[in-house]
This record gives C-alpha cells, sequence and structure tokens, in this order.
C-alpha cells in the first residue's frame, strides 16, 4: 500500500481530497481485519463523520512540523479529550456537534492597551494560516501526530498590546452546560482554565489552531479555536477559547486545580518525571502496538529547553 509523508505532500494538496484518501485507506485496514491495530475505540459503533467544515486555500507550510507521518482524519477526531462532551474518548466525537460555534466571540482583556470583545473573524483575518505538523502527547501515555491549521499565538498577542506587567497569558472555555453537558457534571470545576507563562505564550511554536487536515476544527477537537502547545500534556491545550486574559499573577489551571499533586502548571512532557499513579517514560502512539520511548519537551527541546535554564523542572513539573 503506498502511505505518502507529509514531505512528499504539497499543502495545497492536503484538503478534502487527502481527508477523503485518508477514509479510503480507513476503510482498507478494516476491511483487512486490522482495525484493532489502529486503536482508540474503533471497535464500537462507529458513529457518523461530521459533515465536512470548510476547507482552507493555499496553506503555506509553517516552520517545525515533524517529518511524522499524521495519524488519520478517523484517530485524530475519534479519539479525543473533551470533558465538557463526556470522559469517554468516543464522547466527543459523539457529542460535540450540540456545540455551536457560529456566532463565536474572544474576550481579551487584563494587561493589554486595546482590551475587547472580539468576533471570531476579527481574531482570525488579520493572520496567515499555515500547517504544522506537530506531536501531541497526552499526560494519560498515548500520543499522536496532527497536521493543525493556525497561526502563532504570540503574533495575535502582540496586536493587543501586552503591558509591561503581563507576565502570563490565561485562557478559558466556553460556560455552557446546555451545549456542553459534560458540565453538568462536577467532574471538573467548569469552566476548564488554562494558562501560559508569557515566554511560553510569545514562543513561535505556541500556536492557536483554527483547523486540522486543511479543514475547519470539528467540534470536539476544540471549534472555532484552540491553544496547541506541542512540547507540554495535551491537557495544557484548551479547547473552544472564549477569553484570552493577561495577567500579572499565575493563572489557576483547570487539572491542577482538580490534582495540584498529579498536574503541574507547567506540564512539559518530561520522561523523568513520572505521573504518580503512572510512568511518563513512555508513549502509545494512536495506532501503532509498540510503545515509543517519550522524548523531552516531546521531542520539541532544542526549540523551547532553554525557556526552563535553571529551573528544577522535578519541582515545576
Ligand atoms: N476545554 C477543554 N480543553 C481540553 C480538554 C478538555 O477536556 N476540555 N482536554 C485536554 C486534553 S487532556 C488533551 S490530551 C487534549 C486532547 O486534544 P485532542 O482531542 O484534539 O487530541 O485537549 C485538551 N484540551
Ligand atoms: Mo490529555
Amino acid at each position: 500500500m503506498l502511505i505518502r509523508h507529509p514531505s512528499d505532500i504539497k499543502p495545497s494538496e492536503i484538503t478534502a481530497e487527502s481527508v477523503y484518501r485518508e477514509r479510503r485507506r480507513f476503510l482498507g485496514l478494516a476491511a483487512a481485519g486490522l482495525a484493532a491495530a489502529t486503536a482508540g475505540g474503533l471497535l464500537l459503533p462507529r458513529p457518523a463523520l461530521p459533515a465536512l467544515p470548510g476547507r482552507f486555500d493555499n496553506l503555506r507550510p509553517g516552520p517545525y512540523s515533524s517529518g511524522e507521518t499524521p495519524n488519520s482524519y478517523e484517530d485524530v477526531t475519534r479519539y479525543n479529550n473533551f470533558y465538557e462532551f463526556g470522559t469517554g474518548k468516543e464522547d466527543p466525537a459523539r457529542y460535540a456537534g450540540m456545540l455551536k460555534t457560529d456566532p463565536w466571540s474572544v474576550t481579551v482583556d487584563g494587561e493589554v492597551e486595546q482590551p475587547g470583545r472580539y468576533t471570531l473573524e476579527d481574531i482570525i483575518k488579520p493572520h496567515a494560516l499555515e500547517e504544522r505538523i506537530y506531536r501531541l502527547r497526552c499526560v494519560e501515555a498515548w500520543s499522536m501526530v496532527i497536521p493543525w491549521v493556525g497561526f502563532p499565538l504570540g503574533d495575535l498577542l502582540q496586536r493587543f498590546r501586552p503591558t509591561s506587567r503581563a507576565k502570563y497569558v490565561a485562557f478559558t472555555t466556553l460556560h455552557d452546560p446546555e451545549q456542553m453537558p459534560g458540565q453538568r457534571r462536577a467532574i471538573l470545576d467548569w469552566p476548564y482554565v488554562e494558562g501560559l507563562r508569557m515566554d511560553e505564550a510569545m514562543h513561535p511554536l505556541t500556536l492557536l489552531a483554527v483547523g486540522l487536515y486543511g479543514q475547519a476544527l470539528p467540534n470536539q477537537s476544540g471549534a472555532p479555536l484552540r491553544l496547541v502547545v506541542p512540547w507540554k500534556y495535551g491537557f495544557k491545550s484548551i479547547k473552544s477559547i472564549v477569553r484570552i486574559s493577561l495577567t500579572e499573577q499565575m493563572p489557576p489551571t483547570s487539572w491542577n486545580r482538580s490534582a495540584a499533586h498529579e498536574y503541574g502548571f507547567y506540564a512539559n512532557v518530561n520522561p523523568a518525571v513520572d505521573h504518580p499513579r503512572w510512568s511518563q517514560k513512555r508513549e502509545r502512539r494512536i495506532g501503532e502496538l509498540r510503545k515509543r520511548e517519550t522524548l523531552p519537551f516531546n521531542g520539541y527541546g532544542e526549540q523551547v529547553a532553554s525557556l526552563y535554564n535553571g529551573m528544577d523542572l522535578g519541582k515545576w513539573f
């Protein structure tokens, strides 16, 4: 079977067509009885694919892309963590359609000279969108490779002119139990909140994603706007963002609030620091049988390790 590598695929080709091709590839695998090897709830009755959302044309390939083959569109959009729609990996694909993402607005406030409530279009339009293939490493010891569409968060923050007091960036997900049934249960202290230190937020690897596989984000992936911080455990990559606040103090984060001894503010991928209940030394790439060694900073150490010079990463986990 011909499996093309990302480097062979021009970004202009990574469109609905490649999604279609991936779907065909998946169906072929399933027919060959190999579905079990692709993991992730695929043995359950499969929910209907969401209607294909809008696609982006003329995406340019962004820097820092992983040379690895991305996971299939099916893996990326059917095996998710999005507790607002349930705690099962297949729940987001099944229920996130309840979320209405248009119209959408984002409040930008705190330590900025130009606070305000901006429409999604205001937020996205001034930015050239790129495709960046990034590894995502969940704290639960699985990983994926995802072709995101987005732009650097730092470029957005600059537009609102952070003041000299801005030391952190706080993010908030929509809070609406009507549309997000998981919020009717106290699994987490809703809404989901996350944060980055200012230098992490300004780092060119940190992306605001609006799509994947050349198309608008499906709801289960955090539509219409989500963060992607590839050197940190997946829980930092907050979905369906409605507020971005620049702050002087370190903001609270959902998983740290819920279990501070298990989830720190930094959450840098670190095989040397185990989660209290399991090892972080290895990971299972979704679709693979043999585990991989987890890399420090998820393999992005060359780009980001210097942000943490002099810090005890065992203490600041
Ligand atoms: N609002 C919100 N954002 C979230 C989560 C969540 O439950 N709610 N889960 C996080 C976790 S634990 C992971 S691993 C990633 C998963 O992203 P994916 O489903 O697109 O792979 O989203 C993160 N962002
Ligand atoms: Mo995660």
